[in-house]
């Protein structure tokens, strides 16, 4: 399968973290406070990755609504055991107690299928007995509408009142399923409705599709539920494939949405701007008056390719936000990206200690000098403080977070999946 290349162990060494905590404690950070935090920072994981967002409703469905999972690395999870034997693997390569964020069209149906407005929570019970003897931190929930024969012309903003109210049912069946799922687990879930409507060509009108779309939305937001376990959210999008002129829940659209409701959470994808626009710098405009926001961290190439997260500049920017402005209280972070050109579980894995180490970055920035620089105005010493920042070791740190919560340090977690690649994926 792979063309295997060997690897070798580049874990750095516990004096080397010693040195590493020594050189950030010069500039005023503490790393045992950087470290704590990090470990108390849960990371949703997007089921979607481990199948090209394919869904066990049917064997290979075919994936619309305006996304692309490209490639075709052999090895993908074809069953629901697949995918949580894959998942067994990824959660041991990471650091810390995180979550799993579900569609919809990963039901369990046990032999009894039903369509997607009948979904109960019953549907999902062996995700939250598979959560909860791994002790996920929690779960979290989304409507799946997309790759279904009612969706091919829009859901909730669809011209056909029938069309309509399916997706209606649809999205409020799967917040009952994320409240259910928040209270099975003890923590509050996250569900959040996406929709890819919208059209290829430039549209007459507008403002219709939108007002059916704001009209839905009231209907599956009606029923009111425990804000204790469930939080809505809803997220925009600038263009989809086969959608480039207009998409419904435009940015403008859902912020206004959320902010009017003030009771829902708004969902920023890294993926969903234009590729020159900063989604970190969103982030503290967002949250003087959204209640509450939801990450899809995700990496855009030159469109909304959903490529594997990497610790790159925009990404440890939007960290930086969250962390600058104390706002990870606020914030759930969730991951969206797909590929199929590279082992799967390496793209989970990679991806999500690249968000996690995003994270730590963030936290270990000589903050209270950066501040007080700004504050005298000293823009130059501002300047040479995130010049210093950049050459700090961040490696070691990251290494001693991996050994003390028992995972890989270094490239350690590619000899596993290599190992597993050879021993399950090459034989599916
Ligand atoms: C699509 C959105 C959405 C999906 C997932 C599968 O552009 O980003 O979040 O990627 O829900
Ligand atoms: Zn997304």
């Amino acid at each position: 399968m792979s063309k295997s290349s060997s690897v070798k162990s580049s874990a750095r060494s516990s004096q080397a973290f010693a040195a590493a905590a020594a050189a950030y404690e010069t500039l005023g950070v503490d790393v045992e406070a950087a470290l704590a935090t990090l470990a108390a920072t849960p990371i949703s994981l997007h089921c979607w990755q481990g199948d090209d967002v394919g869904g066990f409703e049917k064997a290979d469905a075919t994936l619309t609504g305006g996304i692309q999972a490209t490639g075709n690395y052999p090895g993908k999870a074809r069953t629901i055991d697949q995918l949580r034997q894959d998942l067994d693997l990824v959660y041991k390569l990471l650091p810390g107690r995180h979550r799993l964020n579900l569609h919809a069209i990963y039901a369990d149906f046990a032999g009894k299928p039903v369509d997607r407005d009948a979904i109960e929570p019953k549907h999902f019970a062996s995700w939250v007995d598979w959560a909860q003897a791994r002790k996920l931190h929690g779960l979290d929930f989304n409507p799946s509408n997309f790759s279904h024969p009612l969706s091919a012309e829009g859901t909730l903003s669809h011209p056909d009142k029938k069309i309509r109210e399916f997706w209606i049912a649809h999205c409020a069946a799967s917040r009952r399923i994320g409240a259910h799922f928040g209270k099975k687990m003890g923590t509050r879930t996250v569900t959040n409705v996406w929709i890819p409507d919208g059209s290829k060509d430039t549209p007459f009108d507008r403002a219709a599709p939108r007002a059916r779309l704001a009209a839905s939305l009231e209907k599956v937001f009606a029923e009111k539920l425990n804000a204790k376990h469930h939080l809505d959210a809803v997220e925009s999008k600038l263009f989809g494939i086969g959608a480039e002129s207009y998409t419904v829940g435009s940015h403008e659209f859902y912020l206004g949405y959320a902010l009017k409701r003030g009771d829902v959470a708004y969902c920023l994808d890294a993926g969903h701007f234009h590729p020159t626009e900063s989604l970190a710098d969103k982030i503290s405009s967002v949250l003087q008056f959204a209640p509450a926001l939801l990450l899809h961290v995700s990496r855009g190439v030159r469109w909304d390719s959903d490529h594997v997260v990497t610790c790159d500049d925009p990404t440890r920017a939007i960290f930086e936000e969250l962390v600058r402005g104390d706002f990870l209280g606020r914030t759930a972070i969730g991951l969206d990206y797909f590929d199929a050109s590279i082992n799967r579980i390496a793209a989970w894995v990679i991806g999500t200690r690249a968000a996690q180490k995003a994270l730590l970055a963030a936290l270990l920035e000589p903050a209270a000098l950066l501040r007080s620089a700004e504050e005298y105005g000293d823009h130059a010493l501002r300047l040479a403080l995130f010049e210093e920042s950049r050459a700090l070791p961040l490696g070691p740190v990251w290494d001693e977070f991996c050994r003390r919560h028992n995972t890989p340090a270094g490239l350690g977690y590619m000899a596993e999946i290599k190992t597993y690649e050879t021993q399950v994926l090459s034989k599916r």
